[in-house]
């Protein structure tokens, strides 16, 4: 038997605030699972209910036609995924749309446009949808692409609560997935973000054919920024007919619950999303990615354009594992 010295406690605050080096992150990644689930689970029980999951609810604002070539995506014009494109929807049918999801128990509602950035002549439409999901009571959030300094102030004027902006992977594989901008041009719309005011949410996608190292290196990014997001989305890729990645190899379950765990100790105090490629997902899955930190979903039967579990599902889902939607002041 290994004489490996047994993992009997952890500070469960040790790491709150702290810069992170690579070789630390890695080490903490391949710990044994056990140990690294049993520490990233202490962090998580410190800072949060274990059993409260906050629910998140997407709407496509405008879909498809997209000028950006992420090898991932189904809304690129640069593939031939068969997504028909449309216009940017209506002020009135987005609020009522939000309505219908805060009463589905949705507490936060993302509004996500397949836009390399906005154009100045969109922003009025923007910020009334903005407005009219916040008259809700509903927390907002928007993923728009690459935003200006002065674009971000309109929308932190307009009561904007987060913005989703993902660094999708490590600055290294960036450019084998993403070549019409860059990893820099990513961070910079992130500090015009907090600059503005408002709350950051960015993450990534595993399982691009990238390495366990990539998933360390990107997580590292995001802890080390000058504030680490308040909202970090995993996804895990839904391979798409068609698109750059459509045969990508998938990632392995447990190095997926290993970046989950990891996001958890660099980042104690943030909501880590466990966003898209659930329905590939067992509910056994789902629960180690629980256990491991993840404290966030998004509900509904589709996400912008591809599948999520349905309603019924997730209802199921929470009553296996005895999880409860998180209320609004527990989630800020
Ligand atoms: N156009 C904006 C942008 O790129 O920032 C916002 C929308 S974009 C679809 C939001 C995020 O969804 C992407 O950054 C990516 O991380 C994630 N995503 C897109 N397609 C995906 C897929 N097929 N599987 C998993 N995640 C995906
Ligand atoms: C994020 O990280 N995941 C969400 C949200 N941010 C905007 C989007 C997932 C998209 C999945 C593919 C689709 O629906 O087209
Ligand atoms: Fe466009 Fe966003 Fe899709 Fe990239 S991820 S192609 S920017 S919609």
């Amino acid at each position: 038997m290994s004489e490996a010295p047994v993992l009997k406690s952890v500070d469960s605050t040790a790491s709150i605030g702290a810069i992170w080096h690579f070789s630390e992150a890695k080490k903490i990644y391949n710990l044994p699972f056990n140990d690294l689930l049993f520490r990233a689970h202490t962090v998580h029980r410190a800072q949060f209910d274990p059993n409260a999951v906050q629910l998140s609810r997407l709407l496509s604002i405008k879909t498809g036609g997209c000028a950006e070539d992420c090898g991932y995506c189904s809304q690129s014009a640069h593939y031939p995924t068969g997504l028909k494109a449309s216009r940017l929807m209506e002020v009135e049918k987005v609020v009522t749309e939000a309505r219908k999801a805060k009463e589905g128990g949705a507490t936060r509602y993302c509004m996500g446009a397949a836009w390399r950035s906005p154009k100045d002549r969109d922003m009025d439409s923007i910020v009334a949808m903005v407005e009219g999901v916040r008259a809700l009571g509903m927390e907002t959030c928007m993923t728009l692409g690459m935003l200006s300094p002065h674009q971000a102030s309109r929308l932190a004027d307009a009561g904007l609560d987060y913005y989703n902006h993902n660094i999708d992977t490590s600055e290294r594989f960036y450019r084998e997935i993403i070549t019409t901008r860059t990893f820099a041009d990513r961070l910079e719309t992130l500090a015009n973000v907090r600059e503005a005011g408002i709350k950051v949410c960015a993450g990534g996608i595993l399982g691009m054919g990238e390495t366990s190292d990539d998933h360390i290196a990107m997580l590292v990014t995001l802890a080390n920024l000058p504030v680490p997001p308040e909202s970090v989305p995993i996804n895990m890729l839904i391979p798409i007919p068609g698109s750059k990645l459509a045969d990508a190899a998938p990632v392995d379950p447990i190095n997926f619950v290993r970046a989950i765990a990891l996001a958890r100790i660099l980042m104690p105090q943030t909501h880590v999303r466990l966003s898209a490629g659930r329905t590939a997902m067992s509910d056994e899955m789902q629960a180690l990615c629980f256990f491991a930190g993840a404290n966030s979903i998004f509900v509904g039967d589709t996400l912008l354009t591809a599948e999520n579990p349905g309603e019924d599902d997730d209802a199921g889902l929470f009553r296996r594992l005895g999880l409860k939607p998180m209320t609004l002041d527990a989630a800020e």
